[in-house]
């Protein structure tokens, strides 16, 4: 035992502080297993109760009933009063739960042992003071794109530029413009939540030990170079391209969670011949879109799988689909469509054979199980960072991006002839479809022993060591 870590048998201690939300777990959950099985680190991951949603919890416990040797931290949150934040969204009020629980961080990490901390970013400011108190390196995992590492590593530069106008385009020095209308909505209005935590989050991103971004080289080289480079801030800690983490097969992570045999349908389907539809896990699609989208997928005259989310949280999802999406819709489409309000394990889809376009919110882990699946994207963001993550998309020709395609909180919905346009140019587009396997490619030499993300990996795995 040394006086910062537990590494009885040499190996370092790496203690992981994910925060809520899927978006934001199951990359740790990646990490962690990445950490563990393959880089020879003793890892535990702090598991905040109560999770937000089921499927969070039942995604922490198939996790740790696969890997064994990942250890359990649970960390129970303190009383929060969420009356202060009339209406605010119910991930941003658990990111403001965790941050006030922070002094109950040092007891737990005390008792731990840990020789490394790897925390969720919207934790940042809370976790590097009491890592720094405690005299342990403090990493933050990146969960969304590099172009949105630069546009929160160079905010409050923006925010000091540009006192009292308001938000503009953003031109980050050296990587490139974010417009107006791709900042994530909740950055527009100074006195968010999220806004608030978003800026404190990034004005402490200087003082982590690294940072690690869950993308790689044929996705995001520029950016993160530029990063390197300092041209966005000065001095920025070193960046580790550690992605795509790669999902964790198991079947102890992944069975019983689903009842509808969308397995067996796709194996029913001919090769490349269905549209997968899915926006994420954390947010609901108004009704007037939603029956656009049914009316698009229906028109473009594809075989599709649509999961479809019309609430927010997942426990409290009991609208029926036939209101949803239309009176006889679910039974016009019947032969070649499956709509589902379950959860799906997303990866087994994209890497079906028979699937042959993602339309995608553009959510990073969707964006990243893609392209390792070098499946083509229909990039059709909402909310938060999906616009820049899109464009992300569409720059390294994983996907099409209409971005004058309406999002969350406009008064208009993308139409669903607009919609089955697309999805028809986009099946028939032979291009598209060798540049998208082409990514997957890349993205499995990136990881693969010796890989540009993996060696990456593997020096944060010394810088641990290093560190014990
Ligand atoms: N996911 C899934 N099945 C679903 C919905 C989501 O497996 O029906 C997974 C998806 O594969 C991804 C994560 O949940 O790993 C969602 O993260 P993402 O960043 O794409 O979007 P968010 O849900 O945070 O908006
Ligand atoms: C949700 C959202 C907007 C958004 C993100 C969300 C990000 C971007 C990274 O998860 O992940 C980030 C989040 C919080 C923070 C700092 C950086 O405090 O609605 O951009």
């Amino acid at each position: 035992m040394t006086s910062s870590g537990d590494v009885a048998d040499g190996r370092p201690h790496v203690v992981l502080i994910p925060s809520a939300g899927m978006g934001h777990l199951v990359p740790f959950g990646r990490l962690a297993v990445a950490l563990s099985s393959v880089h020879g680190c003793d890892v535990s991951v702090v598991t905040v109760l109560p999770t937000v949603s089921t499927a969070e919890l039942k995604h922490l416990e198939g996790l740790f009933d696969a890997f064994p040797a990942i250890r359990r931290l649970d960390f129970q949150l303190a009383a929060f009063d969420a009356s202060e934040f009339p209406g605010a969204d119910a991930f941003f009020l658990r990111f403001e739960a965790i941050r006030r629980s922070a002094p109950l961080f040092g007891p737990l990490l005390a008792g731990a042992g840990a020789s490394a901390l790897v925390t969720d970013v919207t934790l940042t400011s809370i976790v590097i003071p009491v890592a720094k108190e405690m005299r342990i390196p403090c990493h933050i995992l990146f969960t969304s794109s590099a172009a949105m590492l630069s546009l929160c590593a160079y905010f409050p530069t923006y925010l000091e530029d540009n006192a009292g106008s308001g938000i503009g385009d953003v031109d980050i020095p050296g990587v490139f413009r974010i417009p107006k209308a791709s900042i994530p909505q909740a950055l527009h209005d100074p006195n968010h939540l999220f806004t608030g935590q978003f800026v404190e989050n990034s004005r402490s991103l200087a003082n982590a030990a690294g940072i690690l971004v869950n993308t790689f080289d044929a996705l995001d080289l520029e950016t993160v170079a530029a990063l390197q480079q300092g041209s966005a801030v000065s001095s920025f800690p070193p960046v580790f391209s550690v992605g795509p983490l790669l999902p964790v097969c198991s079947p102890a992570v992944n069975e019983a969670k689903n009842p509808a045999n969308y397995i067996e349908w796709l194996d029913a389907q001919p090769a490349r011949s269905v549209v997968y539809v899915n926006f994420g896990s954390r947010k609901a699609i108004l009704g007037v879109q939603l029956k656009e989208l049914a009316a698009g997928l229906e028109a473009s005259g594809h075989r599709f799988l649509w999961v479809v989310k019309s609430t927010v949280v997942d426990k409290d999802d009991a609208a029926e689909l036939s209101e949803l999406l239309g009176e006889g819709f679910l039974e016009r489409v019947q032969k070649r469509g499956l709509v589902t309000k379950a959860w799906v394990e997303q990866e087994e889809v994209l890497k079906h054979e028979s699937v042959g376009l993602f339309v995608s919110h553009c959510g990073w882990n969707s964006v990243t199980e893609a392209a390792t699946s070098g499946v083509p994207v229909l990039a059709f963001p909402r909310m938060g960072d999906q616009r820049v993550n899109a464009g992300v998309v569409a720059r390294a020709g994983l996907g099409v991006w209409v971005d004058s395609w309406s999002w969350e909180g406009e008064d208009w919905v993308v139409s669903g002839e607009d919609l089955s346009e697309k999805v028809k140019a986009m099946m028939a587009d032979e291009v598209l479809r060798k540049t998208a396997a082409s990514l997957g490619v890349a993205a499995a030499a990136a990881v693969a022993n010796g890989g540009s993300s993996y060696r990456c990996l593997a020096d944060f795995a010394r810088l641990c060591l290093a560190a014990t």
